[in-house]
C-alpha cells in the first residue's frame, strides 16, 4: 500500500524504470535533437516572412514564436532527463527522491503553442476578421480542454488506470470536436485558395490528422508496460510529433502563403519562386 502510494505520487513512468546506458543516451539524444531543431528554425521563419505579402507575414512569425516556446520547453525536458538518473554499476537508475522526470510540462507548453498553430491555419487560408477570430476561438476552446483533461489524466500513468483512461477518453472527445472545427476551416481554405493551390488545404488536412494523432498514442503507451523501451519510444513519438506538427507544419504553411503571395501579385514572392513553374507563370503573367 505504501509502495503504491509512493508510486502514484511520482506521476511518471520515467521515475520507475532503470535504463541501460543505450536507452539513457537515446533519450538524451532525442530531446537534444528536438530542442536544437526548434531553436535553429527561429531565424529561418523570421527571415522567410520578408518574402511574403504583408497580410501573410504573421504566419511564419508565429512559427518563430512556437519554435522559441517549444525549444525552451524541450530544453527544460532535456535538463530534467539528465538530472533525473544516476549511473550505478553501468545502469541509469531513477533518482526520484531528489529530482523526478515529468512529461507534464509538455502539456503546459502545448497550451501556448496549440492555439498559435490553429490560428496560423486560419490566417494562412485568408479568413478575414471578424470571422478569423470566431473560427480561431472555435478551434482553441476544444483544443485547450483536450490538453487540460489529458494533463489531468496523465498523472495516472503510473498505475491509476481508471483516472488515466477516463480522462484519456474525455480528452479524445474534445479532440474529435477539434477535428470537426479544423475540418470546417480546411473547407474554407479550399474555397478561398486560388485554383493552383486548392490541393494544399486538402493535403494539410491529412497531414494534420497524421501528426496530431501521434500524441494520443504517446499518451497511451505506458499501458504496454513499465520498461526502458517504452520510455524511450514514447520520447521518440513525442519528438517526431513535435517536429512534424510545429516545425514541418510551419514550413508547409509558409510555402503555401509564399505561393499565395505570388499569385496575389506580390513581386518579392514571385521572385523568390522564379525557379519554380508557379513563379515563372506568375512572372510571365506580369509581362517580364
Ligand atoms: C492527449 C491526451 C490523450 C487523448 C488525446 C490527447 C491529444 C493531444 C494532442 C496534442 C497536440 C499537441 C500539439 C503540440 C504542439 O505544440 C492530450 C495526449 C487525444 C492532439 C500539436
Amino acid at each position: 500500500m505504501i509502495a503504491e502510494q509512493a508510486v502514484a505520487q511520482l506521476g511518471s513512468i520515467e521515475n520507475l524504470v532503470t535504463l541501460t546506458a543505450e536507452q539513457f543516451t537515446s533519450g538524451s539524444l532525442i530531446l537534444m535533437v528536438s530542442y536544437g531543431a526548434h531553436f535553429a528554425f527561429i531565424l529561418f521563419f523570421l527571415m522567410m516572412s520578408l518574402q511574403l505579402a504583408p497580410r501573410y507575414r504573421i504566419v511564419p512569425i508565429l512559427s518563430a514564436v512556437v519554435m522559441a516556446s517549444a525549444g525552451l520547453s524541450l530544453l527544460r525536458e532535456f535538463n530534467l532527463w539528465q538530472s533525473s538518473y544516476e549511473l550505478v554499476a553501468g545502469v541509469y537508475r531513477p533518482l526520484a527522491e531528489n529530482q523526478s522526470f515529468t512529461n507534464a510540462f509538455r502539456y503546459g507548453n502545448w497550451t501556448i503553442t496549440v492555439p498559435i498553430l490553429l490560428t496560423q491555419l486560419a490566417i494562412a487560408f485568408g479568413i478575414a476578421r471578424p470571422d478569423l477570430h470566431k473560427r480561431a476561438l472555435r478551434m482553441i476552446v476544444p483544443a485547450v480542454l483536450m490538453i487540460w483533461t489529458g494533463l489531468y489524466g496523465q498523472f495516472g500513468e503510473t498505475g491509476d488506470w481508471s483516472r488515466f483512461n477516463i480522462w484519456g477518453v474525455i480528452s479524445t472527445i474534445f479532440f474529435v470536436w477539434l477535428i470537426i472545427e479544423v475540418r470546417g476551416v480546411i473547407s474554407i481554405g479550399v474555397a478561398n485558395s486560388p485554383a493552383e493551390l486548392k490541393a494544399w488545404p486538402k493535403n494539410i488536412w491529412w497531414y494534420f490528422l497524421a501528426t496530431w494523432g501521434i500524441y494520443p498514442i504517446a499518451y497511451a503507451l505506458p499501458q504496454l508496460g513499465f520498461n526502458g523501451d517504452v520510455v524511450v519510444i514514447r520520447q521518440l513519438l513525442f519528438s517526431v510529433a513535435d517536429i512534424s506538427s510545429k516545425l514541418i507544419y510551419g514550413l508547409i504553411l509558409s510555402r503555401y502563403v509564399l505561393r499565395r503571395s505570388a499569385l496575389e501579385g506580390y513581386v518579392p514572392a514571385a521572385e523568390a519562386l522564379e525557379t519554380s513553374p508557379l513563379g515563372s507563370a506568375v512572372a510571365s503573367r506580369r509581362g517580364d
